[in-house]
């Protein structure tokens, strides 16, 4: 079996990878090991940043999300007993984010790359990669048929997330890894309530961290910070909903409650892979890079790569090899940007289990500050709405 392009992962990186291929006439194949029906459902992100609104519309995804998304023109920040407000309309010149949620990106991708006839497996085995310092490299796996496939490729993506096989794939020595784990962890809940802000809540609290977000009018999203070893199991909905009372506790204003739909914990790590690339096969998103989600990023940037590797392979394909031996360093940049504002983010916010009273109060002068100097809020905004500003669809 032959294609153009392999990519391993049916998540954001490869589903709009497979996506602006197409549009520029490459052939890819999708590999994925788990069900669509998981894919679309998976309770991820929920913050799209001023490009990739521009990136996702530009390339003909933009009906839904235009029609559903939720635009904010800024956050709010919570300490100390009061709520201040960050307007990024005001401190970028007109930037904002948009509120539409990862499983909606996810499940518009797979409708637009289905509609258009293009090849996604889901629900594979034993996806594996070879060949990958020739221009023949092979992507090898066993459909949900039980049938044992060796697709011969012209590049491979791996698009795999942080638990995939892509990264592995790499020579042993190639890759540089550098990595922090936090000593705190997220727990999210989804509740049939409506939202209690019209926008985002970042709240630093001497109990810990905890964030209002939403996904729609009548939906909310939030997350308390816990004990990295925690468990779903210690925190029935009534201890959630009591934590947050608490940190969001502002005189004058209420948290509404409601039934809890989903609720999990995620892990707290910055982690980046380099370089992104070994031969034929390209990395991108999670596979390649981990940040915390205090700053709202990681989807963003995986779909800030897949919009440099689309027009790097294009041009590989066509025998210019410029833009794909770029491609990690051109990534990596943004990549580094942008972990570096979450990190900032995180350790603004969290409570560091053990720190002492200056830790406290570093985080609490940073917090007055960025909420007073204008100079302070709009580094803040830019980094929040996006920076550096993508190009528009795939590089255009
Ligand atoms: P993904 O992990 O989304 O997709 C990788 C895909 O590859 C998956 O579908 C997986 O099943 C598949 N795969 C793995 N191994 C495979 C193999 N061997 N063969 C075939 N397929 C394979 N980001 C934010 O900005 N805000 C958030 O609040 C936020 N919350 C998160 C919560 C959780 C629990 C996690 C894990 C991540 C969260 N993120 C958040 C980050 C998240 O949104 C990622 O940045 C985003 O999903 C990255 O997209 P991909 O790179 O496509 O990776
Ligand atoms: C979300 O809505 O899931 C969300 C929003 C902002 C973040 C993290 C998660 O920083």
């Amino acid at each position: 079996m032959r294609t153009q392009v392999g990519i391993v992962g049916a998540g954001p990186a490869g589903l709009l990878l497979s996506h602006l291929l197409a549009l520029r006439g490459i052939e890819s194949v999708v590999v994925e090991t788990r069900s669509r029906a998981y894919c679309e459902a998976r309770q991820r992100a929920g913050v799209l940043e001023d490009g990739s609104v521009r990136l996702l519309s530009e390339s003909g995804l933009g009906d839904r999300l235009a029609a559903e998304g939720l635009v904010h023109g800024g956050i709010y920040l919570q300490f100390d007993g009061q709520r201040r407000h960050i307007d990024f309309r005001d401190l970028t010149g007109g930037r904002t984010v948009t509120v539409y949620a990862q499983t909606e990106v996810v499940k518009d991708l797979i409708a637009a790359r289905l509609a258009a006839g293009g090849a996604i497996e889901f629900e594979v085995t034993d996806t594996a990669v070879s060949r990958l310092d020739t221009d023949r490299p092979v992507l090898s796996y066993t459909g949900a048929d039980g049938i044992r496939r060796d697709l011969e490729c012209d590049v491979i993506a791996g698009c795999d997330g942080f638990h995939g096989i892509c990264r592995p794939a790499f020579p042993p020595g190639l890759a540089s890894v550098r990595e922090r784990e936090y000593p705190y962890a997220w727990l999210g809940i989804l509740a049939d309530v409506p939202p209690s802000t019209d926008e985002l809540i970042y709240a630093h609290h001497r109990d810990g961290f905890a964030l209002h977000s939403l996904r729609s009018p009548t939906i909310s999203r939030l997350y308390l910070q816990v004990d990295p070893d925690e468990s779903i199991e210690n925190w029935p909905d009534e201890r959630i909903w009591e934590h947050l009372q608490r940190r969001f506790a502002l005189p004058g204003w209420s948290l509404r409650e409601g039934p809890v739909l989903d609720k999990g914990i995620t892990p707290m790590r910055s982690f980046v892979s380099a370089p992104m690339r070994y031969g034929r096969l390209f990395l991108a998103g999670d596979a390649a890079h981990i940040v915390p989600p205090t700053g709202a990023k990681g989807l963003n940037l995986a779909l800030a790569d897949v919009a440099v590797l689309a027009p790097a392979i294009d041009a590989l394909l066509r025998g210019d090899g410029g833009p794909a031996d770029a491609y990690s360093d051109t990534c990596l940049a943004r990549v580094w940007r942008s972990t570096h504002f979450s990190w900032w983010m995180t350790t603004m916010l969290h409570r560091e289990p053990g720190a002492d009273e200056m830790t406290a109060q570093l985080q609490l002068s940073q917090l007055r500050y960025v909420t007073s100097s204008r100079a302070a809020a709009a580094s803040l905004a830019e980094n929040y709405t996006g920076y550096p500003e993508l190009p528009g669809a795939a590089g255009t």
